[in-house]
């Protein structure tokens, strides 16, 4: 065959496999193996050395079209490929806008924040400020200031973790009541507040005990402070939390940081009152420890206990929440599973 033929049998192979391609990949192989430096033009012009004078330029020149040809064929189709994957990816990635958006999950407040917070309005709507405590506290505070010296037995109703034999983690919000005392100016008025946080004790865990949870402290301090002051204010609150048909129950107990002393108890949510697992058989849960301050309390604190007569009170939001909420189990609060705070939104 002479190089003439060649190259048109090139050009019709060329052209026949141009037609088929529909991907840069081929494409590409087919440029360099027609025009490519080991390619089969390139091979067919090594026989161009046997060619006469005359002959050279010919076959050179029909190289060169063939050549250029093929370049342009491949430009071209490599234009349309790419204009093919364009519209592919058009089509693909087509917004259809009337549908409905992806819902995006809404974080939601803990059912203890909401408790809290929400009895901290019903306090601030009392004209009672709100006070952070510390929850590394020292022994001073949690316990001596609170009326009960080193030796005291009481200290055994609240055993905690000791960091040194002066400093532990609190095991009641009450030390806030001695700090907000010392700090408070009776010229301004009376001392309203309540403060919020949490508590650790030495505590064995069960469906209503947790070695860490939470309290609300409450302190009056004024002329005239009497213990119907402190029954009011707890019905109120229990009123506004549980609703006016929830029965409270005061019974005598013993603080000694107050004198009297109560604790209040809520009538069970699980069985109404007729006793259960949850209530331990009593009918009542507990949530609350309250009394008028102790004059001792009141005399660390630099207060005329002639003059000035006070309560406090000490409750747990995870009782709170307990009851209003039907909750049977208090280690359900910690485990961080975002189904319990998905069923409370707020
Ligand atoms: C006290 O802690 C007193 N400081 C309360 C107080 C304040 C009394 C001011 C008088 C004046 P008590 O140990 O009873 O008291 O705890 C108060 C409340 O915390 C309880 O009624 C209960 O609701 C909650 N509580 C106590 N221990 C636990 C526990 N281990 N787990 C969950 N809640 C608890």
């Amino acid at each position: 065959m002479s190089l003439q033929e060649k190259i048109a049998e090139l050009r019709k192979l060329a052209l026949e496999k141009l037609a088929d391609i529909a991907d840069e990949k081929t494409l590409n192989e087919l440029r360099v193996s027609v025009l490519g430096k080991k390619g089969q033009l390139t091979d067919i012009l090594k026989g161009m050395k046997d060619l006469t004078n005359e002959e050279r330029p010919k076959i050179g020149a029909l190289a060169n079209e063939l050549r250029d040809e093929i370049t342009s064929l491949l430009e071209d189709k490599k234009a349309v490929i790419e204009a093919a994957i364009i519209a592919q990816k058009l089509a693909n990635e087509t917004l259809d806008v009337t549908l409905p958006g992806t819902k995006v999950a809404k974080g939601n407040r803990h059912i203890l924040t909401q408790t809290t917070e929400e009895i901290e309005d019903i306090f601030l709507g009392m004209g009672y400020q709100i006070v952070d405590g510390y929850e590394v506290e020292t022994d001073y505070y949690n316990f001596e200031r609170m009326n009960l010296p080193k030796d005291h037995p009481a200290r055994d109703m609240q055993d905690t973790f000791y960091i040194t034999p002066e400093i532990l983690l609190r095991t009641h919000t009450s030390p806030v009541q001695a700090r907000t005392m010392d700090a408070h100016d009776f010229s301004t008025g009376p001392l309203k507040m309540i403060s919020p946080g949490r508590v650790y004790r030495r505590d064995t865990d069960d469906a209503t005990h947790s070695h860490q949870f939470h309290q609300i402290e409450g302190l009056v301090i004024d002329e005239n402070i009497a213990m119907s002051d402190l029954k009011g204010t707890l019905d109120l609150l229990v009123k506004k939390m549980f609703g006016a048909d929830r029965k409270i129950r005061l019974r005598p107990s013993y603080f000694p940081f107050t004198e009297p002393s109560v604790e209040a108890d809520i009538s069970c949510f699980k069985c109404g009152g007729k006793g259960c697992n949850v209530c331990k058989l009593t009918g009542w849960i507990e949530v609350l420890g309250a009394g008028m301050v102790h004059p001792n309390v009141l005399e660390m604190a630099g207060i005329d206990s002639k003059k000035y007569s006070g309560f406090a009170f000490g409750l747990g939001q995870e009782r709170i929440a307990m009851l209003r909420y039907g909750i049977n189990d208090i280690r359900g609060f910690y485990l961080g599973d975002a189904r319990l705070s998905e069923q409370f939104i707020g």
